[in-house]
C-alpha cells in the first residue's frame, strides 16, 4: 500500500482493515445459463458441481435436460423450418479448448451428446445435417419419430396461413411487466429460448454448451450461431467463457462470443465485455438492431458473471453456492 494512503486509511482508524476475502475468491463452482428456463437447467449442472463433477458433464447433463422438456425452442419438441421439419443445432467446448458440434440435425433427441461424441472420438468440429444424423445412428443414438410436438403442430399451422418468410427472433414483449415478460407471438407462442449454459468446476475449470431448434420457420438447412464456435459459444480456460442468444446471423457477423472473451482478456468485465459486444452489431446497423434482439452471457475465470442484450427482456439463470435466481439484463436499446 502506498505511504500516501496508509496514512488516509490510520487517519479514519483503518489501518488495520483487511480486504474482504470475496475480492480474491474464485466463486465456483457455478453454473449460468440464457433465459429463465435455464433455472431446471442448471439445476441439473449442480448436480454434477456440486459432487465435484467437471464442468464438461455439468453442461452436458443440463443441456440433455432442456432437450427433454421444453418446446418452442430447443430439441425435438422445437418449432420446425419452414418446410415442417425440426433441425438441432448444438456445440460443447471444453477447457482445452476441445470442441464439437452438429448442425442441421433431425430425429435425434440429444443433439448435444452428439456433439459432445464428435469432439471426443472424430478428429472434427462440426458435422452437419444426413452426415451428422449418419454418425448419431452409428453411435447408437435412436432414430425418433419425425412428427412434430402439439406445440410445434400448432406453431406451424398458424405460420402456413401467411407463409411469409419474415426469419426473426421476436424481441421480447416491451409492453410486459418487469424484465421478465415473455417473447410471444400473437398466437401465444415463443420463439426463442435457445440454451446457453456455461460452468465452472471446483476445480476451477470452465465448459460451455448450447442447444437449440434455431430460428423458427428458417429456409432448410439454415445455420444460426448455436453450433458455430466463436459464435454461439466460446471458451477460454485462462480468461472466461461466453454464450449467445438471439438473432444468430448478426452473432455470427462480429464472431459474437470470440469476441467477448477476447474482451474479457483485456480486462473488461463480463458485463461490459458483453455489452461492447452487443455495441458492435448495433453500430453497424443501427436501423437494424432496433428491430432484433441478440443476448450475450459470459463468466470469467473468477467466477463473476455478466450479461448484455441490444433490448429489454433477456435474462440468464444463475445457481452458486449462495446464489439460485434469475438475473435481469441491462441492454442498449
Ligand atoms: C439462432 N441463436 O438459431 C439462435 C436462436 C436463438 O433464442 O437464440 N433463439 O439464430
Amino acid at each position: 500500500m502506498q505511504r500516501r494512503n496508509f496514512l488516509k486509511l490510520s487517519s479514519l482508524g483503518l489501518a488495520s482493515f483487511q480486504l474482504p476475502k470475496w475480492t480474491n475468491a474464485v466463486q465456483k463452482p457455478l453454473v449460468v445459463s440464457t433465459w429463465d428456463s435455464g433455472m431446471p437447467v442448471n439445476a441439473e449442472a449442480w448436480k454434477v458441481l456440486e459432487q465435484g463433477g467437471s464442468a464438461l458433464d455439468a453442461v452436458e447433463a443440463g443441456a440433455r435436460y432442456i432437450e427433454d422438456t421444453i418446446d418452442c425452442c430447443v430439441g425435438l419438441g422445437g418449432y420446425p423450418d419452414r418446410d415442417g421439419i425440426v433441425t438441432l443445432d448444438a456445440c460443447i467446448m471444453d477447457d482445452k479448448s476441445n470442441c464439437g458440434a452438429v448442425a442441421g440435425l433431425e430425429r435425434i433427441k440429444h443433439p448435444i451428446s452428439v456433439a459432445r461424441k464428435v469432439m471426443e472420438t472424430t478428429p472434427h468440429v462440426l458435422l452437419v445435417g444426413d452426415g451428422a444424423q449418419k454418425f448419431a445412428l452409428q453411435n447408437g443414438f435412436p432414430l425418433e419419430s419425425g412428427e412434430l410436438s402439439e406445440s410445434g403442430k400448432k406453431a406451424y399451422q398458424k405460420w402456413l396461413e401467411k407463409s411469409q418468410y419474415k426469419p426473426e427472433i421476436n424481441i421480447e414483449n416491451k409492453k410486459g411487466n418487469g424484465p421478465f415478460a415473455p417473447a410471444f407471438f400473437e398466437d401465444g407462442t415463443a420463439n426463442h429460448d435457445t440454451m446457453g449454459l456455461l460452468a465452472l468446476d471446483q476445480q476451477g475449470n470452465l465448459s460451455g454448451a448450447v442447444t437449440t431448434s434455431g430460428m423458427a420457420f428458417k429456409i432448410h438447412g439454415r445455420s444460426g450461431d448455436s453450433p458455430i464456435i466463436g459464435a454461439g459459444l466460446f471458451v477460454d480456460n485462462e480468461i472466461g467463457a461466453a454464450t449467445s442468444s438471439g438473432v444468430g446471423e448478426e452473432v455470427i457477423r462480429i464472431c459474437g462470443t470470440h469476441t467477448v472473451v477476447e474482451l474479457m482478456r483485456q480486462g473488461l468485465s463480463p458485463e461490459m465485455a458483453c455489452k461492447k459486444a452487443c455495441e458492435r452489431i448495433v453500430n453497424r446497423d443501427p436501423k437494424k438492431a432496433a428491430t432484433l434482439q441478440v443476448g450475450f452471457l459470459a463468466i470469467n475465470k473468477k467466477g463473476e458473471t455478466g450479461a448484455y442484450a441490444i433490448q429489454k427482456g433477456f435474462v440468464f439463470s444463475m445457481k452458486s453456492n449462495t446464489e439460485n435466481k434469475i438475473n435481469p439484463s441491462k441492454f442498449l436499446l
